[in-house]
């Protein structure tokens, strides 16, 4: 492969190296919180209405969701027409994990550690998600100038306070605490000679307590979380799809209906409690876009649950990562670490200036790079007009070396593509990332189906209408192990009735 950059971008590069000696010497500008909301009424995808449907069915009756989330929620059920022998279950267990990530597994283990007989079901293997493609890193206030009390300001002022509170204070409260268990278990993250983490700053952060393993964090985190699950013994069915929630009569969430993707056969899962974890929903490719998602994202647990009953909390807001690969197309809406912009890389248009601060939170910072692209300022690429991100910068501030060490997977992907972004800066735009909202829980974890847990992605109200880097991750594991230990708990005091999909009808 020869290096892809056509001529008309290598002349927009020269103007991009032609400012960043005066762009790294000036302070970038914050927007006022007036121009952020101007920018987001007129950029941000979630405000195209036109993308979104009303729900005419089920507890969230006459709100709006993406046309695409719409249709499954209000899709025929797969199990319709089936003659299913519900009294005769093919698996009969404490606790049943729907979904094989980092919050399935979190859960399980937590579940196990409490006594149950614990089973994780997934559709694809275990740690075919979105945390193992997480990169940048996940946050935690355990450092001595911080505190969860500002971890909580930083995390509400993300999501425009929309936040469920309760559920905020439980993220921050327990991050330090699930940092700790990682590093227990052996996650081996990023530290200094001295031992002690290092950590950096993300988008909306007002301390560095970004706590990373170069730049695959979530990568590191669920290779050790897979390896408790085996160490455990934990059985986990792989390549076998949830279908529906099954209930008993009493309406307690009894089990789930599955299908086996590779044979289609179905089977039965009796549980005295279920907990769903299975992600998001960046496949869907809403309004068009590419997605940084694993393939298996599809907003199952979205649909399993509300089918179920629960009710969804913020299914409208979705979250466009501001750097999405624009080019080479091969590597099309690829994740660009929010932690090129952490180590100092700016956002810069054709013509070399820099339009927007790097940090901005995300919805803001997507928004800021889909304007300055319809305005024409964007860098033009065979595939699609994208932004410079300056990534040379990164060696600049910090010294040679910096970002083959801190962001080796980065450089390793667009080296592939001949492109070495320690030389020349990369072109990129939002990318389909994260679902703000999910499945509405309570502190337990529980949805408004008794005994039906939500963990991880497929849950909503922690982020409110915006999530911050480093959150997310955090959140897999903090409410992952609190699914776990609350189902572990629950489990005892359960007696199931006849099992039932009547609520399907
Ligand atoms: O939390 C995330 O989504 C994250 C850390 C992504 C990234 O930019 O690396």
């Amino acid at each position: 492969m020869s290096f892809p950059y056509t001529e008309e971008m290598m002349e927009s590069v020269k103007k991009v190296e032609a400012t960043r000696a005066a762009r790294m010497a000036a302070e970038p500008r914050r927007m006022t919180a007036e121009e952020k909301d101007a920018l987001l009424e007129q950029y941000h995808p979630d405000y195209n209405l036109s993308s979104f449907a009303e729900i005419i069915v089920g507890p969230n009756k006459g709100e709006k969701a993406p046309k695409e989330l719409v249709e499954l929620l209000q899709a025929k059920s797969r199990v319709q027409g089936m003659t299913l022998d519900l009294a005769h279950p093919d698996y009969d267990v404490d606790v049943l994990v729907i979904g094989g990530g980092g919050s399935g597994a979190s859960a399980a283990i937590e579940a196990h550690e409490a006594g149950a007989n614990v089973m994780i079901v997934t559709k694809l293997r275990i740690g075919d998600a979105n945390t193992m493609m997480a990169e940048g890193g996940i946050q935690a206030a355990d450092k001595e100038n911080d505190s969860p009390a500002q971890h909580y300001l930083d995390v509400m002022g993300g999501g425009h306070f929309a936040n469920v509170p309760e559920l905020v204070e439980k993220l921050v409260m327990d991050g330090p605490d699930c940092i700790k268990w990682l590093n227990d278990l052996g996650v081996l993250f990023d530290k200094d000679k001295d031992g002690n983490m290092i950590t950096t700053h993300g988008g909306g952060t007002s301390r560095k307590r970004m706590h990373a393993a170069a730049d695959y964090s979530g990568a590191e985190i669920m290779r050790v979380l897979r390896d408790e699950v085996q160490n455990r013994k934990i059985p986990v069915v792989d390549f076998t799809s949830a279908i529906e929630i099954i209930k008993d009569t009493e309406g307690k969430a009894a089990g789930a209906v599955l299908q086996n993707m590779e044979t289609g056969e179905i089977l039965i899962a009796r549980a005295k409690c279920v907990i769903i974890a299975t992600g998001g929903a960046g496949r869907l490719h809403y309004q068009g876009f590419p997605t940084s998602n694993h393939y298996g994202a599809t907003a199952d647990g979205l649909v399993l649950a509300y089918r179920a009953g629960a009710r969804l909390l913020y299914q409208d807001t979705l979250q466009y990562h501001p750097t999405g690969v624009a080019f080479p197309s091969q590597i099309y809406g690829a994740l660009v670490t929010e932690k090129v912009r952490s180590m100092g890389a700016q956002f810069v248009n054709v013509n070399g200036e820099a339009f927007m601060h790097p940090l901005e939170t995300r919805d803001v910072a997507a928004s800021g790079v889909i304007r300055e692209v319809s305005r024409g300022n964007g860098v033009h690429t065979p595939l699609r007009d994208g932004i410079w991100l300056d990534s040379p910068m990164i060696d600049a501030i910090h010294g040679e070396g910096t970002l083959e060490k801190r962001l080796p997977g980065m450089l390793r992907m667009y080296l592939r593509y001949d492109i070495d972004m320690r030389k020349v800066p990369i072109v990129i735009y939002p990318t389909l990332h994260y679902q703000n909202g999910g499945v509405r829980v309570s502190v337990n974890g529980m949805s408004d189906v008794e005994n039906l847990y939500v963990a991880g992605e497929a849950a909503g109200g922690v982020h409110g209408r915006n999530r911050l880097m480093g959150n997310s991750l955090l959140d897999v594991i903090v409410f992952g192990r609190n699914a776990g230990q609350e189902a572990g708990k629950q489990f005892k005091n359960v007696t199931l009735s006849d099992l039932t999909l009547e609520h399907v009808d």
